[in-house]
């Protein structure tokens, strides 16, 4: 019987394709000579498909591939029938509502009766209509932030991601419609074999993203106070004790999140404890 491959389509050129490679090989996926149409891996059933982000959500809902990443953005304003299998932590930004600096904006009804640029119209009038806000969308391909400055528009709703582009061009964010970040999305009707090799694709992305969020940390502490520092750092199940061979004193090894990271290091310190290492994780199973 043959062996399934599953075909999964990413972003041929752009800001997401060099971290939805970059995901792959933390997966531990190899691929032969990116950059072509197709190519394959050596050491998983996978096959790579290189496409424009927008067209990722009608090559997924038709079969012609099996999975996708991409941003959310692009599978809302698509609407194809795809479901969203994993969010995937990179490409953080948001859609927002943006309009020329010096206008007077109060709220959501400064756009009644205006006209608003976007590449994003299907998310736009969605919002609109929910918000029982009457404005005029105009779709554009792309620079959309010039919009208002030349006259088409007198808002833009777009990608914003720092902010700065806006600020270049005049404008100033007034509302935040969407967050938005790269998804793994799938076909519906995947057959049961394919299903076992997203999940097992999916058990290494959770991997690579639970060890990017987390730190490991090693410490040396006075034994008086390991009770109160095991309280800061819980670790998977519970820190891992050691004597150091001084007398009185242990080493202590655990996990952190690295937001969690800055917020106990001085009370770690104010506990006495002394030659904190904090190391990157490669892989992590919980
Ligand atoms: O060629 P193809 O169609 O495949 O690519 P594309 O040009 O449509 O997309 P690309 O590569 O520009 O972006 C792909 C995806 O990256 C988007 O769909 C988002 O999900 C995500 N992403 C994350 C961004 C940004 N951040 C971003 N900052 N996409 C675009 N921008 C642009 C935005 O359009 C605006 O012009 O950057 C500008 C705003 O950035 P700041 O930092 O100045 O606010
Ligand atoms: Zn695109």
């Amino acid at each position: 019987m043959k062996k399934e491959v599953l075909k999964i389509a990413i972003q041929k050129s752009g800001r997401l394709n060099e971290k939805s490679l970059e995901l792959l090989k933390e997966c531990g996926i190899s691929i032969n000579n990116g950059g072509k149409l197709i190519s394959s891996s050596t050491n998983f059933p996978l096959e790579v498909f290189y496409l424009r982000d927008d067209d990722i959500p009608q090559y997924v809902a038709e079969g012609v591939a099996d999975i996708g990443m991409l941003g959310e953005n692009e599978v809302l304003e698509k609407d194809q029938k795809v479901e969203v299998i994993a969010k995937l932590d990179f490409s953080k930004c948001r859609l927002s509502l943006a309009v020329r600096r010096e206008e007077n904006y109060t709220d959501l009804s400064w756009f009644r009766g205006k006209k608003i640029a976007t590449s994003y119209p299907l998310i736009l009038k969605k919002f609109l209509r929910e918000e029982a806000i009457d404005a005029e969308v105009e779709t554009i391909g792309g620079s959309v932030e010039i919009a208002p400055g030349i006259g088409l528009s007198d808002g833009i709703f777009d990608i914003v991601s720092t902010g700065s582009t806006l600020l270049a061009n005049g404008l100033k964010e007034v509302e935040v419609v969407l967050q938005s970040q790269a998804v793994l999305i799938g076909n519906p009707n995947l057959l049961s074999e394919k299903r076992s090799i997203v999940e097992k694709l999916l058990f290494r992305i959770q991997a690579a993203k639970s060890a990017k969020r987390n730190k490991y940390i090693l410490l040396n502490a006075p034994n008086k106070n390991l009770d109160a520092i095991i309280n800061l750092l819980p670790g998977m199940r519970s820190p891992t004790v050691m004597p150091l061979a001084e007398e009185g004193w242990s080493s202590l090894h655990s996990v952190i999140g690295e937001d969690d990271f800055w917020e106990v290091i001085d009370q770690l310190k104010d506990r006495g404890a002394e030659g904190i290492l904090v190391c990157p994780i490669e892989k992590m199973i919980v």
